[in-house]
């Protein structure tokens, strides 16, 4: 048992450790169930979570409303944000853009899963140094059984908005959340109680399959994010239209949202060579050239199949003759997914064509 002083400052030193390594926010919270676990299980009782099945299993479930179940010496847990590139930073040139498409930012640098890792492992080995023992952990980004933006909220990094994101007043909400539980007694943080979205209504407003529900979540089933990269089947052809050139995850309800317009928030730098690639060359990609491509890159999520899914239906939306002899080639490709919507692509072209 610690004083309560030597408690607070450990938490203090833990979070300026963690500000040396990159992460932006660090705060503290406890590991009660999270404050809207029951929106979590409506959610996934509606189907939000359209194909994502692991979110939904009794296993899923029990860890989320408890994360003693993760670790059961559980008594604090770490909550960071670590920021990415503000999709603004490397605009579409407008005169290219129907042949050009767009990446989401989050994946214009190597995979977060990967690069937080060092950072997490970092960040454990020194509270072990700090308190002389070894302390009980588990850390995780993204893929832990946990709902990182409500615990975020909780731990005062931030309110969730309309679109869902998690939102900081100084740093908008282009970064990933992260965190580590610890056996070990942390002060933790005031919760983040004032919702700065008021009256606004602009992500609603702007997004291209109206997916955002008026309860702060939002149906998967029409998310372009999902269907871009988690939908490993055919999108479902009324919503291709809508999908314009979004070739990998989707920014948009984040784009327009006023926390986002200051400049200097995020990332400034990134290794994707171009983050709106040319269409037509994406469409020729051999698995080989695929994977070499993006490799330790999060569009491999997609898989080669996924992400020239994608590119056809962008390029059918381009409405550009110019893509026919590619998604002409495209018909004989070796993924039946790809060969499909590059079909789907032709017939849309022509039409526009016609109604020209
Ligand atoms: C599944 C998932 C998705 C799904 C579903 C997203 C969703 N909004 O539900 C899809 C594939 C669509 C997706 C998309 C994206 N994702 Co995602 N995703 C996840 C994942 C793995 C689980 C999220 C989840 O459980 N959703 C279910 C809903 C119900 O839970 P929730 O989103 O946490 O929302 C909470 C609020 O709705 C709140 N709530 C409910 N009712 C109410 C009422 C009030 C008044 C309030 C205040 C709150 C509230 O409670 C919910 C439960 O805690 C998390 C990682 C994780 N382990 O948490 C990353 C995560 C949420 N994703 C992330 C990112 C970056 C994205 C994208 C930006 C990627 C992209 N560019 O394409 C988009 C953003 C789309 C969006 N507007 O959310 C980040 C978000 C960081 C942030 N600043 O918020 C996370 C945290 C991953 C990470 N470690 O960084 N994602
Ligand atoms: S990510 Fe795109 S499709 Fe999904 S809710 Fe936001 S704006 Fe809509
Ligand atoms: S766009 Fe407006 S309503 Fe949507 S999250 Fe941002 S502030 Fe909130």
């Amino acid at each position: 048992m610690f004083s309560s002083l030597f408690v607070k400052t450990l938490a203090e030193k833990i979070k300026n450790e963690a500000k040396k390594q990159g992460f932006i926010l660090a705060g503290i919270t406890t590991p009660d169930s999270p404050p809207h676990i029951s929106a979590y299980f409506d959610w996934l009782d509606a189907g939000r979570h359209a194909s994502m099945g692991y979110l939904a299993d009794a296993r899923a479930r029990e860890r989320r409303a408890d994360p003693r179940l993760i670790l059961s010496e559980v008594q604090s847990i770490l909550l960071l944000a670590a920021p990415y590139p503000d999709p603004k930073l490397a605009p579409v040139k407008s005169a290219e853009s129907a042949e050009k498409g767009i990446i989401s930012a989050y994946a214009w640098n190597e995979d977060y899963h990967l690069t937080l890792k060092e950072k997490l492992i970092h960040l454990v080995r020194f509270i072990e140094a700090e308190v002389g023992h070894p302390v009980p952990n588990r850390w995780y980004t993204d893929t832990g059984p946990i709902l990182e933006r409500d615990l975020a909220q909780r731990a005062g990094l931030g309110w969730i908005g309309k679109n869902t994101c998690l939102i900081n007043p100084n740093f908008g909400s282009y970064f990933f959340l992260a965190e580590i539980l610890l056996g070990l007694e942390l002060f933790p943080d005031k919760p983040f109680t004032a919702d700065h979205c008021g009256t606004c209504t602009r992500c609603l407003d702007a997004c291209p399959t109206q997916a955002i529900l008026p309860n702060h979540t939002l149906d998967a089933n029409l998310c372009i994010s999902y269907l871009t990269i988690e939908n490993k089947g055919e999108i479902p052809e009324e919503l291709r239209p809508k999908l314009g050139n979004l070739i990998f995850g989707c920014d948009i309800c984040q784009e327009v949202c006023p926390w986002n317009r200051k400049r200097g928030n995020s990332l400034t730098t990134w290794d994707l060579a171009d983050p709106h690639p040319d269409l037509i060359q994406e469409l020729s990609l051999t698995p080989q050239e695929f994977n070499k491509k993006f490799k330790n890159n999060p569009v491999k999520r997609a898989k080669r199949r996924g992400y020239l899914r994608n590119v056809a239906i962008a390029l059918g939306n381009s409405g550009d003759p110019a893509a026919i002899p590619a998604l002409e080639a495209a018909l004989d490709d070796i993924e039946p997914l790809v060969r499909d919507h590059a079909k789907w692509a032709l017939e849309r072209i022509k039409l526009k064509g016609e109604k020209c």
